[in-house]
């Protein structure tokens, strides 16, 4: 696993709860959103890196969610075009911090789409979603730009399963060849390369966790998956989640995290 070095996260701004959700989970506490940011960006200090955060825009109610702008492996640094039209704008701020820390390779072009949820780092491959938010055309140019910069990628079409939001919703790489998976994920030759843990169907948010160096953040209140990855050797950190979950944000969608 590599390690990371930096992260860039956004703070939720007081309109937070007018972002996009279909939660149907009730609207966020903005004072509890703020405190259990805190504990994030608190968390990614724990594990070692240095965290940038960005005041929020009250233009961008969805803007906390920075995974979504842009992608960085070791090799590329990828400006998003978002799914979602309100979320267009959320990248260049985003990617103005990235500045000289990691200068952009690419951008994704319309009439692409891709959100960063939707690309799960696996090693050296890269399986990249098919969504409601990235269309084909955006995975297309997605995987053009990892395979030119030797990046093996494939695709995993989601669109049938309205519980996963992105890819990531979904699916975790834990490293050492290991990946978390949710039920639903659909079955793809290249999964079953890696050795898989499944979450079971009552804790499927749990699936979306995050590998950040010799830790891995998880969401509060799901018991079993917490079992299952303490009993695979896994060093957890526990994150309550739940103000962002109302908004269908979990973990990964919280931070850029890479390294320099
Ligand atoms: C949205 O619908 O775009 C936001 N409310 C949630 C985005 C979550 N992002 C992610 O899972 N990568």
């Amino acid at each position: 696993m590599n390690e990371f070095t930096h992260a860039i996260t956004r703070r939720p701004g007081a309109n937070f709860a007018s972002g996009l959700t279909q939660a149907d989970a009730g609207p966020p506490d903005f004072t509890r959103a703020l405190a259990q940011h805190d504990a994030y960006c608190e968390a990614l200090g724990r594990c070692g890196l240095a965290v940038t955060t960005l005041p929020a825009d009250p233009a961008f109610p969805d803007g906390t969610f920075v995974e979504d702008v842009a992608v960085l492996t070791e090799r590329t640094a990828v400006a998003t075009r978002p799914g979602a039209p309100s979320r267009l704008g959320e990248v260049r701020a985003v990617v103005a911090s990235l500045g000289a820390l990691r200068p952009l390779t690419h951008a994704i072009e319309a009439p692409g789409t891709l959100d960063g949820g939707d690309v799960c780092q696996a090693g050296a491959h890269m399986f990249v979603g098919i969504s409601a938010r990235t269309n084909v055309e955006g995975a297309r140019q997605y995987c053009e730009i990892l395979r030119g910069a030797g990046h093996t990628a494939s695709t995993i079409d989601i669109r049938a399963n309205p519980m996963l939001l992105h890819l990531k919703s979904g699916i975790a790489y834990l490293g050492d060849g290991r990946l978390l998976v949710a039920p639903g994920l659909p079955v793809c030759e290249n999964l079953a390369k890696f050795e898989i843990l499944r979450v079971c169907a009552a804790e499927a948010y749990a699936a979306n966790c995050v590998r950040v160096n010799d830790r891995v953040l998880i969401a509060a209140g799901y018991p079993l998956t917490a079992a299952l990855l303490r009993a695979g050797g896994y060093d957890c950190l526990s994150l309550d989640m739940s103000e962002f979950r109302k908004m269908d944000g979990g973990l990964s969608c919280l931070s850029l995290r890479f390294a320099t």
